[in-house]
């Protein structure tokens, strides 16, 4: 977690007594990261699991866009993090379009024991550049619903760790041959156990900060 993690109250008093002193030292900035991928890959749960710490199991279907805040204080840095979900379905194809713009960077999400909402990967990037004047952001790929991997084995031809870490590999070195270098981290997660899912995302939105 980060140090001072989805608390309002927390950053206003600090604010408070920040400006009481050392006023002209606080800086804000806002950066705004979106979270993609197929349908029912699991992004709104992620979101739920860093954000408020809950997870249902019922599928409640996103219509367009949902959106949240979250700001923490890094050294004398509040920052304000505009979190964009946006609906996977193709028929939400021109709603997402709008909200694109101004990404600083993006969490690309895939259902391990979907194979297809894997493959599709590098068509949810190739969207995400195209929305941002043909320049990549950096991203953060969730291998989510790992824990079907551990119970289903045989059953069904899950994404492996290795896969998913050689996409990511390959996003870096053609977003490098495009002459646009940007980091691509990449882990597996359950937003279900909870697994994997706050060091990712806290690590990412870090590393968004210093970058910016
Ligand atoms: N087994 C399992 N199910 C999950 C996990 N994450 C999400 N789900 C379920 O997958 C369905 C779709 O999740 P949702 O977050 O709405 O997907 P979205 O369409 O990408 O936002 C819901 O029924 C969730 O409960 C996970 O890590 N493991
Ligand atoms: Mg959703």
């Amino acid at each position: 977690m980060l140090a001072i993690k989805h608390s309002k109250s927390v950053v206003n008093k600090a604010t408070n007594s920040a400006s009481r002193c050392v006023s002209n030292r606080i800086n804000k900035i806002t950066l705004k990261v979106v979270f993609v991928g197929d349908q029912a890959v699991g992004k709104t749960s992620l979101r739920n699991r860093y954000l408020k710490r809950v997870y249902e199991s019922k599928y409640k279907i996103t219509i367009g866009a949902e959106f949240s805040v979250k700001r923490f204080l890094k050294t004398s840095l509040i920052v304000t993090m505009q979190i964009w979900d946006l609906a996977g379905q193709q028929q939400f194809k021109p709603v997402r379009t709008l909200y694109y713009s101004g990404t600083m960077g993006a969490v690309v999400v895939y259902d391990v024991s979907r194979r297809e909402t894997f493959e599709r990967i590098p068509e949810w990037v190739e969207e995400i550049i195209h929305h941002n004047d043909d320049r990549p952001v950096p991203l953060l790929i969730i291998a989510n619903k790992i824990d079907l991997r551990e119970y289903e084995l045989g059953v069904i031809d899950c994404v492996s760790r290795e896969e998913g870490e050689m996409l990511a590999k390959r996003l870096k070195e053609m977003f490098r041959e495009r002459g646009h270098p940007m980091p691509v981290q990449f882990c597996e997660a359950s937003a279900k156990l909870g697994l994997g899912v706050d060091e990712a995302i806290d690590q990412f939105l870090k590393s968004l900060v210093i970058n910016a």
